[in-house]
């Protein structure tokens, strides 16, 4: 199959954005992807079931046992390593926070035609693997290579482009980014849809950047041209914008809905009196999280912190508020140790990327659950 054969034509062409209710391909999207329960806000840790979800195409089912990690291009030798060569290799275990690029895209209008993320995909997970730059630096790489490809086992087309996805990153990235390749989650070998059996964990980076099924490495002398990095992840002001792309996460914080929802709307109810909120915060690239403020009843409190959970993994807030009768709109922002502010309003992009903008959560405030 050649990548320009275009077996899906009419969905051709560039970004595809529109306004009103969603269609039916989205839902079918969203209905194989899925995010986190907010209540799991609460836990350092997201259980391995209810980690985000994000799949381009078909989940591949790969064996373990027979598993290859080819390495090609400007390296000394071509060479494979099975997954128990990967696993006998020095061991790291790291909490990572990994957020959708499309995280919020529901809330940017004009929207892409893509997955209708509003808040949920994100998630943090112990990730259990071996650090990519020593692996790299011992399979004999060239001094004539300039970026790292990494290509999945999985293939499919977007925008009529047949392609295996897969994503590109300089060797200064791998090492200032700690970049792992990761087997386990949780102390517990990946789930198929998580990448098993071998995945990269790039920590700080938007999802995109974690490949999964990953079954390539190769050094590349030119620089990468694969279409998930030139064509997909780009914050663009319109669609005919070459764009810039989408790297660092941006700094951004959740709270876990207080009181008991609405089943349809998702709506709070909540007795009056002292409740304490929580949630959390993170930021892109190792940068910590220095505050979080809560908007109660108009004004902006200061919440208290905890220690992150990794360098790479979100801060747990609290803030305590008395919750008076009727509705309120509570809303969270962070701050991270570089002086970046979540937005109150949506960022602008075309795609839906990188929106950052404060969460809103309604609450109505009664006298008793049973008088409602
Ligand atoms: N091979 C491959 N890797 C992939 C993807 C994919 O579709 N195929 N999706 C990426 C995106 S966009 C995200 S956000 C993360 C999601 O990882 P998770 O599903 O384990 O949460 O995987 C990334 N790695
Ligand atoms: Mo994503």
């Amino acid at each position: 199959m050649t990548t320009n054969d275009n077996p899906f034509a009419g969905h051709n062409g560039p970004i595809d954005t529109q306004d009103g209710l969603y269609s039916e391909d989205e839902l079918r999207l969203s209905n194989r992807n899925s995010g986190i329960l907010l209540e799991t806000l609460a836990l350092d840790v997201t259980p391995t079931g209810l980690h985000y979800l994000l799949n381009h195409f078909d989940v591949p089912l790969l064996d373990a046992g027979n598993h290859k990690l080819s390495f090609s291009g400007a390296f000394d030798t071509a060479a494979e390593l099975s997954l128990d060569e990967i696993k006998a290799m020095p061991q790291v275990t790291l909490p990572v926070t990994l957020e959708c690029a499309g995280n919020g895209r529901a809330g940017v209008s004009p929207r892409l035609h893509a997955m209708p993320w509003i808040y949920e995909a994100v998630g943090t997970s112990e990730w259990t693997g071996t650090p990519l730059r020593p692996l790299i630096e011992q399979m004999g790489l060239r001094s004539d290579a300039v970026e790292i490809a990494f290509t999945g086992a999985d293939y499919g087309f977007d925008k009529g482009v047949g392609h295996s996805f897969g994503r590109s990153l300089t060797l200064a990235q791998i090492a200032e980014l700690d970049v792992m390749l990761v087997y386990a989650m949780n102390g517990q070998p990946l789930l198929p849809q998580h990448g098993a059996p071998l995945r990269l964990i790039v920590p700080g980076w938007y999802g995109m950047a974690s490949v999964k099924w990953l079954e390539r490495i190769e050094a590349l002398t030119q620089p990468y041209d694969g279409f998930q990095q030139l064509r997909t992840y780009r914050y663009r002001e319109t669609a005919e914008d070459p764009g810039r792309p989408v790297t660092a996460i941006r700094v951004k914080s959740l709270m876990v809905p207080p009181g008991v929802p609405d089943w349809g709307s998702r709506k709070r109810y909540l007795e009056p009196g002292p409740v304490t909120l929580t949630g959390r915060a993170w930021s892109g690239a190792g940068v910590p999280i220095s505050r979080v403020e809560v908007e109660l009843d108009g004004a902006w409190q200061e919440a208290r912190l905890e220690a992150a959970v990794g360098d790479y993994a979100w801060t747990k807030w609290t803030c305590d508020w008395t919750a008076s009768p009727g509705e309120h709109v509570l809303r969270c922002r962070a701050t991270d140790a570089d002086g970046q502010v979540q937005p109150l309003e949506a960022p602008w992009d075309a795609a839906g990327f990188g929106n950052n903008a404060a969460q809103k959560v309604v609450v109505f405030v009664g006298q008793s659950a049973a008088a409602l």
